[in-house]
């Protein structure tokens, strides 16, 4: 019925071809003959582009004239990925599209595959963006996405003699989904100084003058909804200089040089994506990014805002921003400072108007992804922003003070300045204190951050503030999209697509658990996707696997807190055990094959050393005559969205084995389940909510529990933990007699464990580690019981929707209500 609203869709598949045809003789120049896989998707691209931008027109258009509140997503990363599946997907047009590009002599698949993934993003963090963004335009919110238009995203992976070696990922050749704004432009300041006045009023005011000015230009990229013709936007800010294309007086005078060295210091501020992800460097550039970003989104809400002509105390009824992590904090004193510097509002009322605007989302509570920036670095590089977190600081310690007099501990403690050798503003604090709701991402870690990290402020401001929302994730592109057939075999048992805007839906499958024949094609679907990943892995790797043999899946980004070396310390405890055996008892065995896959942070050398551990002991077992399809290592490269796309569709479990309270939620683990996978985890993040939803019988839990961390890694550190696991003893045995390569490799990895106090709890946790995986070996080979699981897993899903997840930040947080569609266009 959303069609009949919808007056932008091909008519049919010649209108189609026609376009698509036009595309490639016109925007691309071509001939049909001389049109090959990546002429035809750019040409698809593009057809679909332009009905988007119809709708996108169409929706901006309705949100203004209804002028009610709208969303602002700020994220210095958003993982988007492919678009075009999406797009054609979530216009409904897909089959359409599919026969279309046949009678052109292509296959979809491989049009689709042609398209470079958008990856402007770490992992969970910009890939929640990412499915967000997705719910808010199927829910017809009126929101907008912020972020960086990186010239390179993040880095590309490749495995080079076991090594990773990281690449420049350019994406930018040929994007047909972005718009460039070329009128839109924000001005944005640096460095210079700050000059006290005296207005008319005889008001002291404060001018920032000086400096350097770099320009902000807006790009701005079609966001679809599913099944609805909402059509929401992403606006990615790309830096320039401001001066235009160069700096003429210097160019004048001779010093061509440096004319072009200042543009290409402006250009630098939006060129690459910082490949850390949870841990804070504090590096300059860093700071340049976050300020350039959040200053220009903050300018463009501000104009639309007040084009409304309302007062400023509507602000908050009209605005709503998000902040994803303590990344865009500045936002807080960048609204505070046009408020009271440029529009002249008196300090507590524009201080109201801020902390009803904001919401703040914490994603982690390690220590070192927790953002500082030092004193002398802000002070330099933005002045008069310095003086406000000094107020701001002012202001809040006062009301500490008033609440708990004489607590001077309490005061240092909660100070938003560190009074450290240099002193450091503790972005966290600054986010709290500006924001009317914190939230974190799960139950476990909402409650580890107000028990722990910011305890002091549940007492200041109450429990209130404080909430949590449980991630989710969007089931059109995990489910619809990454498995197709799987979806439609869940369509035709559910009456039809609904699931998709409503995936409590699924619980209708439960129904069906027994149905001979929906078990048979669900175990058929399931083979089909690990045949193909069998096919990539052979292709990539020259790894040949049996798509019958269990597959054992950990796809995340490299971290010990992750415990990827834990895993691969599994693997080797499995190989010796199969070598232990006499030929006749091995053939007993159940076949397996353990699959890895991510990214390492560039400087971060024990991940590195993880990744080279990973593919030593691959080239060791794969070859080996004795083991053959018993056990596999492979490690699939360069590990991203589209990957992931294949990747989860084709796994029977997945290993989600942080030390227990570390992963603030994690999100894989529920598209793993969601496509028929079960899954090996700690009682960490949103492992345990999975646990309440689908049922203790259908997850394999081991481990510590997060109350028991502490004091383990206190007896670690005085030396009275228990000795190392006598298995695990027997695994560093194996590779300190070199079977896997140079025992020197590997050596940190070894000793951070046996001799550092094993931080992560490795040791602690083997034992029940290896006899879970025993037990999922047991049950696997009970293939009816295994199915039943599955399929009762997957009905039991629906609260992870990222539909669930943005309806509960829309009443709990934004105070926003969907736009019905249809009524105002
Ligand atoms: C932090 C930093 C620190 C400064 C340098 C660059 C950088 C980049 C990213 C981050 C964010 C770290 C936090 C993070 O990614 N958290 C993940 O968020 C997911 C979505 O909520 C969640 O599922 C994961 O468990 C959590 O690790």
């Amino acid at each position: 019925t959303w069609r009949k609203h919808q007056t932008s869709g091909f008519k049919d598949k010649d209108g189609f071809e026609r376009e698509v045809v036009r595309h490639v003789e016109t925007t691309l120049a071509r001939s049909l003959y001389n049109c090959d896989e990546a002429a035809a998707y750019s040409a698809t691209a593009l057809a679909f582009r332009d009905r988007l931008i119809l709708e996108w027109n169409r929706t901006q258009q309705r949100q203004t004239f209804v002028d009610s509140k709208r969303v602002y997503y700020l994220s210095l990363e958003f993982l988007m990925g492919r678009a075009l599946d999406n797009a054609m997907l979530n216009v409904g047009q897909k089959e359409l599209a599919k026969v279309g590009l046949s009678e052109l002599g292509f296959r979809i698949e491989d049009v689709i595959q042609q398209e470079h993934d958008a990856a402007l993003g770490n992992g969970g963090l910009g890939r929640l963006a990412a499915c967000f963004l997705d719910s808010l335009a199927s829910l017809n919110y009126p929101a907008w996405g912020y972020g960086l238009r990186y010239r390179y995203g993040i880095f590309k992976q490749e495995i080079i003699d076991g090594y990773q070696v990281e690449v420049p990922d350019y994406w930018l050749d040929f994007n047909p989904w972005e718009f460039p704004r070329h009128d839109v432009t924000v001005d944005i300041q640096f460095y210079g100084s700050v000059e006290k006045k005296t207005n008319d009023a005889g008001r002291t005011v404060c001018h920032w003058e000086g400096g350097e000015t770099v320009k902000a230009v807006a790009y701005d990229m079609p966001i679809p909804g599913h099944a609805t013709p909402t059509t929401n936007n992403l606006r990615l800010w790309s830096s320039k200089a401001a001066s235009g294309e160069f700096d003429f007086q210097k160019f004048n005078s001779g010093d061509y040089e440096s004319s072009v060295a200042d543009q290409q210091r402006a250009e630098t501020i939006s060129a690459v994506l910082y490949p850390n992800d949870n841990l804070d460097r504090g590096k300059e550039l860093r700071l340049k990014q976050q300020y350039f970003w959040v200053a220009a989104s903050l300018y463009d809400i501000v104009r639309r805002f007040k084009k409304t002509k309302r007062p400023w105390n509507e602000f908050p009824e009209q605005v709503a921003i998000q902040l994803n992590d303590t990344h865009p904090t500045l936002a807080i004193v960048e609204l505070q400072r046009i408020l009271v510097d440029l529009e002249g509002l008196e300090w507590d009322e524009a201080w109201n108007i801020v902390v009803n605007t904001f919401g703040y989302t914490n994603h982690t509570v390690l220590p070192e992804a927790l953002e500082k920036w030092s004193v002398p670095l802000v002070q330099h590089l933005l002045p008069r922003h310095l003086q406000i977190i000094y107020d701001i600081n002012l202001f809040f310690l006062q009301k500490v003070e008033r609440k708990f007099p004489g607590d001077v501990q309490l005061l240092r403690d909660v100070s938003i300045i560190e009074e450290s050798q240099p002193k450091m503003v503790r972005m966290a604090y600054l986010a709290i204190v500006g924001s009317h709701k914190v939230n974190g991402v799960a139950e476990l870690h909402s409650e580890l951050i107000q028990a722990t990290i910011f305890k002091d402020f549940v007492r200041i401001f109450g429990p209130d503030k404080f909430t949590n929302v449980t991630n989710g994730i969007t089931p059109r592109r995990w489910l619809h999209q990454a498995n197709p057939r799987l979806s439609e075999l869940i369509a035709s048992k559910t009456g039809g697509y609904g699931f998709l805007k409503d995936l409590t839906q699924l619980n209708q499958l439960e129904l069906h658990v027994n149905d001979k024949q929906f078990r048979k094609e669900w175990a058929e679907i399931k083979y089909a996707n690990k045949v193909r990943l069998a096919k990539h892995i052979t292709a990539t790797t020259g790894i040949t696997v049996n798509p019958t043999a269990l597959f054992d899946v950990q796809v995340k980004r490299i971290h010990e807190y992750k415990r990827q070396q834990m895993n691969i310390f599994g693997a080797i405890h499995r190989y010796l055990t199969l070598k232990a055996m006499s030929p006749e008892e091995r053939q007993k065995q159940l076949p397996r094959v353990s699959i890895f896959g991510g990214k390492a942070a560039p400087g971060y050398w024990m991940a590195k050393q993880i990744i080279h551990l990973i593919n030593s002991v691959g080239a060791v077992i794969n070859n080996d005559k004795d083991i053959g399809d018993l056990l596999k290592v492979v490690f699939v490269e360069d590990y991203n969205v589209s990957k992931a796309e294949m990747i989860i569709p084709a796994s029977d479990i997945s290993e989600h084995i942080s030390t227990a309270g570390t992963e603030a939620s994690g999100t894989s683990n529920m598209k793993f389940v969601l496509n028929g996978g079960l899954i090996i985890g700690t009682c960490d993040g949103a492992n345990i909510e999975i646990t309440r939803e689908i049922d203790e019988p259908n997850i394999f839990l081991f481990g510590h529990l997060s109350e028991e961390v502490e004091p383990l890694r206190h007896a670690h550190r005085y030396g009275a933990a228990s000795p190392l696991d006598p298995d695990l003893a027997r695994v560093f045995e194996e590779i300190e007699k070199g079977t896997f390569g140079n025992p020197q490799d590997f050596a940190g990895m070894i000793s951070a464990v046996r001799d550092h106090g094993d931080y992560y709890l490795v040791s602690d946790d083997f034992s029940s580690y290896i006899a879970t995986h025993d037990a999922v070996d047991e049950a696997y080979r009970d293939q009816e019981g295994w199915i039943t699981k599955c399929i009762t897993s997957v009905s039991r899903m629906g609260f992870f929707s990222s539909d669930r997840c943005i309806n509960e930040y829309a009443e709990g947080i934004w105070n926003v209500e969907p736009l019905k569609v249809g009524e105002h266009a």
